[in-house]
């Protein structure tokens, strides 16, 4: 021990509060590392990654080799750690790298297949600094590890540790989250002639003054609050504020109330145009199997992922999981779902569709460059992209002559889970393809079909197969209806698991009646018990929900399917119940989920309720559909209990640290955050992360989210959730 060269800095996840005098009885603090403070040599800790464990003054060092690929390619540890579910841990070492800025990957995990990781942290290193981190162990086990990973440098470094310690029964952390002014604004802008509505958190029960100032200080606007109660869905006692009559351009204003004054927005006419833009130019970034170039997208070049280079096991002749096909598929190419590098058909289907349905019924984004590769080749960006999709969904089915012939797989990913950071192309995970399932041949059948009718001027022989695709995948659905994924297909990549399709095959007839005008198709749209339904409910349309897709599809091209009316009927009569749930949340948002369990993916959902609000207002061109569409948007951009923009990169503070093996800044300097215009997923009641679960826990609806990149359940990036920010921007750009 050194304590006199330590510079005590208390490394933490976020600002935390450890609970103080009011703080209940916890059990008797015990030391779980043996000889953490290497006072007699190095026992019981090990090396790996061909390193030897040397001690230089009371510290135990190693030569990390440069080249590896990984974090778990070399690492120090120690094993036979006892660790109790529900208790809490202090995590705490000193450590130092040389030269400074690599990075530990600081671990409490399982160290036996399948390794699990429980708790860890990516501090940078420089010169010998104190960690220390408190988290509560999701599982109990006898096999527990404590390990510094320090692999995946291209260069030789020396990393030392010194006091590695795991103290149990030390009291749970309180996590606050700093939620700034309790003036919450749309931290982005609001648009002239729209709405302009404030929630200000307040303990008054009674109306309180407000004010309007410019940049400059002088106040503009006067008016007083309306108290709206307690808001179910954040806990907070609100009240709401108007200030929609002021209509002028001006940058930098603020709202002031109850002595807080907000966050600064703008009020001006073309506000989101570039977010139209940038949320479409993250599918380029997202690309599977072709380099990123830094000329098009500066800061975030690299080669392409799972082309058959090493370390990468490429998707050029992907095989299944065992005993599942006897043939490989070529699937290269398609985007990565999300931040992990599996590929799901079901995902990728409603993504296509999102921006097919786009480029379909929103003119102006035919015209949005969107800086790619096939940019200038007279076909719109927005297709050439949704098209390096369509290629992989159409791979994904099997093929004439093999048993389940033109039914689709429906996933193909890693065969374990790996860690972060790592680059797509450093993926060292053997590939598989995944059983087909009824709900991925749906999804082609219904892509496909919707394509062949959109690439046909300017791609008639890809608009031909891919009809033919979209005729085969039908039958075959058709001929097994009930091939579902199961929920426990989630090792190595999510399961997407779907055991109701009425809706995939609802959506699949009415794009190929679409496509086709075919009666066979129009017989099959109206025979579902889809068509009837009110499937408006708190959650639209999303991967696993589909109806709403096709309805809207239905409503908004040109068809003669006979009825039609009582569709556009009901796509109005589904816009006006998020409306009047929208007019009952002082937060402006049309979604009300049961019992205020939030979804994994929340704000899609809510991007994707005013997405449906969106066609009501195009079909009847009512100002009350545009004005609730402007309404809902401001909780995205910070009107909401956390006072955070959902998208990265616009709004005063937003998140920016999506879970991500490549847009990983914060496990690793030296890579970049996730690009401006990516959609966070948003609060998730049920917290499946073991960050959210050791900061979060008993979170209510709002306040389930933390801005980590560990915690993928409440704050991944994802190819549907930026479908649904893009298509529902592109209408805000376009038509608001
Ligand atoms: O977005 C998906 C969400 O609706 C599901 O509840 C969840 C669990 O099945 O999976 C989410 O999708 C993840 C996928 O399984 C793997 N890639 C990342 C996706 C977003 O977190």
């Amino acid at each position: 021990m050194h304590l006199w060269e330590r510079s005590l800095k208390i490394a933490t996840v976020t600002a935390l509060v450890i609970a103080g005098a009011a703080a209940p009885a916890y059990a008797e603090e015990v030391e779980q590392v043996v000889n953490g403070g290497f006072d007699n040599g190095a026992d019981p800790f090990w090396a790996n990654g061909g390193m030897t464990i040397e001690l230089v003054d009371g510290r135990a060092c190693v030569d990390v080799p440069g080249g590896t690929t990984n974090r778990w390619d070399a690492a120090i540890g120690q094993n036979d750690i006892d660790l109790v579910a529900g208790e809490t841990y202090r995590f705490s070492f000193d450590a130092s790298g040389d030269p400074a800025g690599h990075v530990v990957r600081a671990i409490t995990g399982l160290s036996v297949s399948p390794y699990d990781t429980y708790f860890e942290q990516s501090p940078v290193l420089g010169g010998l600094t104190h960690y220390e981190y408190t988290f509560t162990a999701s599982t109990s086990t006898a096999q527990g590890q404590v390990a510094f990973q320090v692999g995946g440098s291209p260069d030789p470094w020396r990393f030392c540790v010194d006091d590695v310690s795991l103290v149990g029964g030390v009291p749970p952390e309180v996590y606050e989250p700093d939620t700034g002014p309790r003036v919450r604004v749309n931290q982005v802008a609001y648009l002239p002639d729209g709405p302009k509505g404030a929630t200000l958190v307040t303990s008054s029960t009674t109306a309180l003054p407000w004010e309007l100032r410019t940049a400059a200080g002088a106040v503009v606007a006067r008016g007083t609050t309306t108290p709206r109660g307690t808001d179910v869905s954040s806990g907070q006692n609100v009240h709401t504020i108007d200030f929609g009559r002021f209509r002028k351009n001006a940058t930098g204003l603020t709202l002031t109330a109850d002595g807080e004054t907000s966050r600064p927005f703008d009020i001006k006419p073309g506000a989101y145009d570039k977010l139209r833009t940038d949320a479409l130019k993250l599918y380029y970034t997202q690309r599977s199997g072709i380099e990123i170039r830094d000329d098009l997208r500066p800061g975030y070049a690299r080669p392409a992922g799972h082309v058959d280079v090493a370390p990468n096991r490429g998707d050029g002749a992907v095989p299944c999981q065992p005993g599942v096909c006897d043939y490989t598929l070529d699937v290269r190419g398609g985007w990565y779902d999300a931040g992990d590098h599996g590929k799901y058909v079901v995902n990728g289907g409603i993504s296509v569709w999102e921006l097919l349905s786009e480029y379909e019924h929103n003119k102006g984004s035919r015209k949005v460059n969107l800086t790619i590769p096939e940019s200038g080749n007279r076909v719109p960006d927005i297709l050439d992209e949704a098209r390096w999709e369509l290629e992989f969904l159409l791979s994904m089915q099997v093929p004439a002559g093999k048993p389940n012939a033109g039914l689709v797989h429906h996933k193909i990913h890693d065969q374990a889970w790996t860690g972060l950071p790592l680059l797509p192309h450093l993926d060292p995970q053997p590939r598989e393809l995944h059983p087909v399932s009824t709900a991925a041949t749906l999804n082609v059948a219904a892509t496909a079909a919707q394509a062949a009718r959109l690439y046909k001027p300017f791609d008639a022989a890809f608009a031909a197969r891919a009809l033919a695709a979209a005729r085969t995948a039908y039958d075959a659905a058709k001929a097994n209806p009930a091939l579902y994924a199961p929920v426990s297909d989630g090792t190595g990549g999510g399961p997407y698991n779907d055991d109701k399709v009425t809706d995939e095959f609802y959506w699949a007839a009415a794009e190929l009646y679409l496509t086709t005008g075919e009666k066979r198709y129009a017989t099959d749209v109206l025979a579902s018990p889809e068509h009837t339904a009110d499937v408006f409910g708190p959650v639209a349309f999303d991967w696993a929900v589909t109806a709403a897709a096709a309805k809207m599809d239905l409503a908004l091209t040109p068809n003669r399917l006979p009825g039609l009316s009582a569709v556009k009927a009901q796509v109005v009569n589904g816009a006006e119940e998020y409306l009047a749930v929208q007019r009952q949340h002082p937060y402006g948002v049309g979604y009300a989920p049961t019992n205020n369990v939030w979804d994994w993916g929340s704000s899609s959902i809510i991007a994707n309720n005013l997405v449906v609000i969106a066609a009501a207002h195009r079909i009847t061109g009512k100002d009350r559909y545009r004005d609730g569409l402007l309404t809902g948007l401001d909780y995205l951009f910070g009107r909401n209990a956390l006072n955070i923009s959902y998208v990265t990169g616009y709004g005063e503070v937003n998140a920016n640290n999506q879970h991500s093996r490549w847009y990983a800044a914060q496990l690793d300097p030296s890579l970049p955050h996730p690009p401006a215009g990516t959609l966070s997923g948003g609060p998730n009641s049920s917290i499946q992360d073991p960050v959210a679960q050791n900061l979060l826990k008993g979170c209510t609806g709002q306040f389930c989210f933390i801005d980590d990149i560990q915690s993928w359940s409440t704050n991944e990036l994802t190819i549907n959730w930026n479908a649904a920010l893009a298509h529902l921007i592109g209408y805000v750009a376009e038509d608001c």
